[in-house]
């Protein structure tokens, strides 16, 4: 028997707070939620050299394995586990080795471009995107490239310039019309306790379908 899990997907900029969202709509959940990074579906750029690659477009969406994605919300959503990638943000490559990631209750997938593919919208029960002003946004993106990832700050800027502000316009920025949600500045409570609290209703009820479920076969 398939146990329906509830998905949400969750969109914005870089250091938009996506990720802070996703964990605190989901800290009561308990362990009933998968993860989907959309980093973990970045293309294999292995056959380029590090240069290359530190030069890539990150931001695009052709960036992104998209078949594969697909691929594995659909087997998520239908209880099958899958073999997830993970991705090396120093390195800029998708490691070797994958993760056997398990089909939960609240499935969340999280990145830029979460709310950027149609297949992947139909598969989505909520659609968040979180908007924070590019300001905020690119003062965490320092924070983290420069003091937590150990990168120079002008090849930061450079980045930032080049590629993430203009595919942020140009491809991320329209997703937002695909929101069921949109959440004003990161982490605000109100509105993340208004989802915390959906989302914990979405998962009791996917446990009473399954115990129902379970009545049904058994007897
Ligand atoms: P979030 N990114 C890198 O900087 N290097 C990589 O190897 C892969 C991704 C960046 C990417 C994007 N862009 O802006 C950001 N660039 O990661 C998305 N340039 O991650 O949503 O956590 O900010
Ligand atoms: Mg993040």
């Amino acid at each position: 028997m398939t146990i329906p899990s509830f998905a949400i997907g969750i969109a914005g900029g870089t250091g938009a707070g996506k990720t802070t969202v996703a964990r605190e709509i989901t800290d009561n959940v308990g362990e009933a939620v998968t993860l989907v990074p959309l980093d973990n579906y970045y293309e294999d750029l292995s056959h380029m050299d590090f240069e290359e690659r530190a030069n890539a477009n990150y931001d695009h969406p052709s960036a992104f394995e998209w078949e594969l994605l697909r691929e594995h919300l659909d087997a998520l959503l239908s209880g099958q586990t899958v073999e997830m990638p993970q991705y090396d943000f120093e390195e800029h490559l998708r490691k070797e080795e994958r993760v056997t990631v398990e089909p939960t209750d609240v499935i969340v997938l999280e990145g830029i471009l979460a709310l950027y593919d149609d297949a992947l919208n139909d598969m989505l029960d909520l659609h968040i995107y979180v908007e924070t002003d590019a300001d905020v946004r690119i003062l965490r993106r320092i924070e983290r490239d420069v003091v937590e990832r150990g990168r120079d700050l002008e090849g930061v800027m450079e980045q930032y310039l080049s590629t993430v502000k203009p595919m942020h316009e140009q491809f991320i920025e329209p997703t937002k019309k695909d929101a069921d949600i949109i959440i004003p500045e990161g982490a605000n409570s109100v509105a993340v306790n208004l989802l915390e609290e959906k989302v914990q209703a979405e998962s009791s009820e996917m446990a009473a379908w399954a115990a129902r479920d379970d009545d049904r076969y058994e007897t």
